[in-house]
Parts: structure tokens; C-alpha cells; sequence
């Protein structure tokens, strides 16, 4: 008999969500970065072992929103959890439960939706500390499980999995069962370039981001891909493009390693650098660049 289940992935931001789900998934399909808010849209992963289908959507985290984009990011995380058959919340093992763990608990309470605990990055806390933070959490809500895990060290990650699959639900797939992801290759390019602008900018500079992909034109043994990187402000530019053009190079090379990676070719990349004064302010503006909810 099949199975399948929807997970929720939540949490608040740089707990560690995209990281946990490229580690179950064996593959990237998240970019991941140590600055809050890193991930903008839904992104749904798809795992299929034996009779057992568990599609996971990784959402940006739980925030108070200050502008247009803000506002999509958190819509996106809500409408996760109430499609969701069950949520993973995924929280850092060193600290008891605050403020967006506890309304995002309270939301699950509200939808009535079991909730396993993740608590990740154990690789940095004594034992002692975790016992602490698993006793905290336990208090406040009838979890179906508490795994302590490292989703960057993929541990305890199968201990993870296998309190999920306690919570499918026999029925039909969904997907294929070699499909990882609903994100076209566009898509994938894209973040995969504003990944690598996070990892290389510092300060304000990379939430004020958007990668549009141009042009995408597959041959047989090359990807020719033009993408246009929009900042907020001149300055901004300056600091992307670097002396004599050197940022962007490194950006540039950097993300056709990894894109060369996930289209098993040889990547021919163009980079080109514009602004667009305050975009994350314009809800016009924040829909051309595909961060729509449906
Ligand atoms: N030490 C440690 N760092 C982790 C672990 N999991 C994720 N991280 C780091 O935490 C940061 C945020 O990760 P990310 O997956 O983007 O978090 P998200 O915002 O919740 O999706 C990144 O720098 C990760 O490398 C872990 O198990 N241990
Ligand atoms: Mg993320």
C-alpha cells in the first residue's frame, strides 16, 4: 500500500530548514547561506522510498515583514503549514523556544497539526545544554517527536525521517517517483546565483537582491545563461561590480561551479548588474520578479 504526507518545514530564519532538506534529499535544491531570510519562495522537495512518498516544503522563515517582499515571504510560510499534513519546526538546539516558535506553535494548535521537533545544530552544544532545550520545548507542546539533529552534518537526520514516516497517510502518490522538485532549471539558476551573492557580499548590500534570469538557452554540451542582478541602489551596484569588476567575476565563477553541477554541462555565464531604487517596497515590482503567492 502507498503512502504519501506533506510536511511543513518552519522555523524561524537561519535555523537551518533548506540545510535539513537538502540533507534528506541528497541534493541541493535550497540555497542556504548564514543570513537571515535567505530562502523567498515555497520550495517543495520530494522524497520517495519504497512505498513511501514525503514532500517537504521548505519555507522562509517566520518574521515580522517590513516591505512588499517581506510580506510575500511570510504568506508563503503560512500557507505552507495549513497545507500541510504535519510541520517539522525546526529550532536551534541551544536555546529554549521564543517569541516565533511559540506563535508558530500556536498556529499548528489552531490547524491541528501534529508537529515533530528538530532541534538542529547540536554539533555546536554540550549534551547538557540540548537535555535543557529538549525539557523547555516539551513543556510548552504535545510534540509527536523531539529529535535532536545536525542537518549540516546529516546526523541523526534517518532518526528524523523515521518519525515522519510515521505520519503518512495511506493514499496515492503525488509525484513521480524520480522527481526531486517542482523548480525548473530556471529557477534553480537563479537562486543558485543569489546564493552566491549572499556567501560573497557582506552588510546590507545582498537582501536587496533579485536574480532575473534573461536568457536560457540549452545546446548540446553548453548552457548559455544571461542573468540580470538587481540592488537597491547605486552604491550598492559599486560594491557588487567591485574594482575593476573583480566581484562580480568571483560571483560569476563561483556560481557556474555549481551550476555546471546541476545541469551536468559545461555553463557559458553572463552577469549583468542593475538597479531598481527600493524594489522590495514596490508590490508591482515584486511580482515582475516572480515572488507572487497564487
Ligand atoms: N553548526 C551548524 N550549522 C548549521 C547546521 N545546519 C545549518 N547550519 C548553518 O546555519 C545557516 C543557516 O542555514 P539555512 O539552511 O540557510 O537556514 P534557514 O534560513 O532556516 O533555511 C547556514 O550557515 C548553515 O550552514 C548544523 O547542523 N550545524
Ligand atoms: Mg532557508
Amino acid at each position: 500500500m502507498k503512502r504519501i504526507g506533506f510536511f511543513a518545514i518552519v522555523g524561524r530564519p537561519n535555523v537551518g530548514k533548506s540545510t535539513l532538506l537538502n540533507q534528506i534529499l541528497g541534493e541541493k535544491i535550497a540555497i542556504v547561506s548564514s543570513k537571515p531570510q535567505t530562502t523567498r519562495h515555497r520550495i517543495l522537495g520530494i522524497e520517495t522510498r519504497g512505498e513511501d512518498q514525503f514532500v517537504f516544503l521548505d519555507t522562509p522563515g517566520i518574521f515580522q515583514a517590513k516591505n512588499s517582499l517581506g510580506d510575500y515571504m511570510v504568506k508563503t510560510a503560512n500557507s505552507a503549514i495549513t497545507d500541510a499534513d504535519a510541520a517539522i519546526l525546526v529550532a536551534d538546539a541551544g536555546f529554549p523556544a521564543g517569541e516565533t516558535e511559540r506563535r508558530i506553535l500556536q498556529s499548528l494548535k489552531r490547524a491541528e497539526i501534529p508537529a515533530v521537533l528538530a532541534l538542529n545544530k547540536v554539533d555546536l552544544y554540550r549534551r547538557e545544554k540540548i537535555a535543557e532545550t529538549i525539557a523547555s520545548y516539551a513543556e510548552i507542546h504535545p510534540f509527536e517527536a523531539v529529535v535532536p539533529i545536525s542537518a549540516k552534518k546529516g546526523k541523526y537526520v534517518e532518526e528524523l525521517m523515521a518519525e515522519c514516516a510515521k505520519l503518512l497517510r495511506e493514499d496515492d502518490w503525488i509525484f513521480e517517483e524520480d522527481m526531486i522538485t517542482d523548480q525548473t532549471k530556471r529557477t534553480l539558476a537563479s537562486e543558485i546565483i543569489r546564493e552566491k551573492v549572499l556567501r560573497t557580499i557582506d552588510r546590507e548590500v545582498p537582501h536587496g537582491i533579485a536574480v532575473v534570469i534573461e536568457e536560457f538557452r540549452e545546446e548540446e554540451s553548453i548552457t548559455h545563461i544571461r542573468a540580470e542582478i538587481f540592488c537597491e541602489k547605486a552604491s550598492h551596484k559599486g560594491i557588487l561590480v567591485g574594482k575593476n569588476g573583480e566581484t562580480l567575476k568571483r560571483i560569476g565563477s563561483y556560481a557556474r561551479d555549481d551550476l555546471e553541477k546541476l545541469l551536468g554541462m559545461q555553463v557559458y555565464l553572463n552577469l549583468w548588474v542593475k538597479v531598481k531604487e527600493n524594489w522590495r517596497d514596490s508590490q508591482r515590482v515584486v511580482t515582475d520578479f516572480g515572488y507572487r503567492n497564487e
